[in-house]
């Protein structure tokens, strides 16, 4: 029953900051997953006799696309699958099964926070051994067999029925149905203080969590309102769909629009958070008070030793060098090591195996630690509701004492979307060889200290990748240019602006980038070239 099928190579199977991201269009030509799938077990040497985790956010197509994976992993000889009851797994979850079961991979089908749907995105995510997304070396193995690949391998069989946990076999291959939320939640219990939190809602404490519709839904419902007593109802938005119900599942001040507007109303309750697709994304909000990403993970590792998890000390912190500084002056401050990576989680990685790090995040309201190898939203939602129950502080005066002690780092991402490709390409190489001129220059009342491109060398492994460029003034305040990594259609170029004040913490962050984001614009030309006279989205 096992079916060798004749296929010819699409050429666009190369995958980005975190995995491949397509149109839903594009994966559903026919063959397109079952070339990727098959030259990705190509390309790791065949899995026979090895063990996968497989699940997704369940956006549409996750239901097609999961029983082709099973068939051909059930081909290619596999020896068990542990797949999410009816397809569906988050991220973090992923994450913590695959570890949890010393899996060989996973595979998480999800376009994280893009929009989904039969015109929205798709998505497949792969994770290796330590339970991170493979390094570029193996992304670039797979993409160069995706142009070359022939045939695949199918077994013919009916659709798994994956709403009934429990084990079946097809052929050898043993396919067990998980409820996804077990392990997840019982690791959950085991780093942070549920005890604490149940006292904080059981004195009338507040909170609105929206998963977006989307994979989370489940997992807070189960944590929140179930285990820690949040009334009924604190969670909204909770019921997976495949389109997200037309919401755009990024949870940020545009997306995530019915949480921000409840959350400034003078009906917000304490705390608010929402979360992304797939479940490793999370924004913090406070009665009127946003927690800006790189804050939050500034915040998280100055107040470690509430956690019980983290109370007998960390090791050190890291962040993207997109991310703000603001973490950097909490390691120095706390005597430990930081470290700045490219953007995407899978750089955290051999930080985290080698025990340099504890915890890291990025920008782009990604938070997490070293208890897996992804970012995790309801992580980092627990891990505030642990300090508000340690403190008994606002959400804003943790902030807020956050900055009196340590300065602001002002900070917003300014994105520049569907730029032609070559506009964009050019428009990055002509800044990069511009960049050397730059020092000196002035731009009102600022003048650059230094600019270079940004390159990584993993201390662990000895790669090296180039990630963006920077450029820093002799204020403090930095400028940092890349290209996006995850998009569906043309370029999206990304700006991230950061100003540094010691004092003036409470200024109107808008009003203090402005300036500054106008310099952005004027170095790289940025509206001469992409006829754009500003960006698109500001987050
Ligand atoms: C974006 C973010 C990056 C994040 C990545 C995956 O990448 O900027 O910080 O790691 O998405 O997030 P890019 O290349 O578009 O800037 V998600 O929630 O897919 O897993
Ligand atoms: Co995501």
């Amino acid at each position: 029953m096992i079916k060798n099928v004749a296929t010819t190579p699409y050429v666009d199977q190369k995958m980005g900051t975190a995995g491949i991201r397509k149109k839903s269009r594009t994966v559903m030509q026919e063959n397109y997953v079952e070339n990727f799938i098959q030259s990705l077990f190509d390309a790791i040497g065949g899995v026979e006799g090895q063990t996968f985790v497989l699940g997704g956010d369940g956006r549409y197509y996750n239901d097609v696309a999961i029983q082709k994976i099973i068939k051909i992993a059930v081909a290619n000889k596999m020896k068990k699958l542990i797949v999410g009851q009816n397809g569906y797994i988050s991220t973090p979850a992923s994450s913590k099964i695959l570890l949890k079961n010393k899996a060989d991979g996973g595979l998480v089908l999800s376009a994280s926070h893009n929009p989904g749907g039969v015109d929205g995105d798709f998505g497949i995510k792969y994770a290796v051994k330590s339970g991170g997304q493979c390094s570029s070396k193996i992304s670039d193995a797979i993409y160069a067999r995706t142009k070359e690949i022939t045939s695949y391998k199918i077994y013919d069989c009916e659709n798994v029925d994956l709403s009934k946990l429990g084990i079946q076999y097809i052929a050898d291959t043993e396919i067990e149905v998980i409820d996804p939320i077990t392990d997840y939640v019982e690791m959950m219990q085991q780093i942070f203080d549920f005890e604490a939190i149940k006292a904080l809602f059981k004195s009338g404490f507040t909170m609105v969590f929206d998963a977006m519709n989307a994979v989370t839904g489940p997992y807070a419902v189960k944590i929140f309102e179930q285990i820690l007593g949040a009334p009924k109802g604190s969670v909204k938005n909770f019921v997976p769909m495949p389109d997200f119900g037309g919401l755009h599942p990024d949870p940020n001040l545009i997306y995530a629009k019915e949480l921000v507007d409840l959350m400034y109303s003078d009906n917000a309750p304490d705390f608010g958070a929402a979360n992304d697709g797939d479940g490793d994304r999370n924004m913090i909000l406070g009665r009127k008070f946003f927690v800006t990403p790189s804050d939050s993970l500034a915040i998280l590792t100055d107040n470690y030793k509430y956690i019980p998890a983290y109370k007998d000390g960390i090791y050190g912190v890291a962040k993207s060098a997109a991310t703000s500084t603001a973490v950097c002056r909490v390691a120095k401050e706390l005597g430990i090591d930081y470290y700045e990576v490219p953007t995407g989680w899978k750089y955290f990685c051999n930080l985290m195996d080698s025990k340099r790090i504890t915890f890291c995040g990025e920008e782009s309201f990604g938070t997490g630690s070293n208890h897996i190898r992804e970012k995790d939203g309801i992580w980092a939602v627990l891990f505030w509701l642990n300090i508000l129950a340690a403190t008994k502080k606002s959400v804003a005066d943790v902030v807020k004492d956050f900055w009196e002690k340590y300065g602001r780092n002002y900070y917003l991402r300014y994105d520049f979307e569907s730029i032609d490709n070559t506009v964009a390409d050019k428009l990055m190489v002509d800044l990069e060889n511009k960049l050397s001129t730059l020092k000196g220059q002035k731009y009102g009342k600022y003048t650059v200290s230094e600019a270079y491109p940004f390159v990584y060398h993993d201390p662990v492994d000895n790669s090296s990748t180039k990630n963006g460029l920077i450029v820093c003034f002799e204020d403090g305040s930095r400028i940092v240019y890349r290209l996006s990594g995850t998009g569906t259609s043309g370029a999206t170029l990304r700006v991230y602006i950061e100003a540094y004040e010691k004092h003036k913490t409470s200024e109107d962050t808008v009003n203090m980038l402005t300036p500054l984001a106008d310099v952005a614009l004027q170095i790289a030309q940025i509206t001469e070239r992409t006829g754009k006279i500003k960006a698109d989205v500001i987050t």
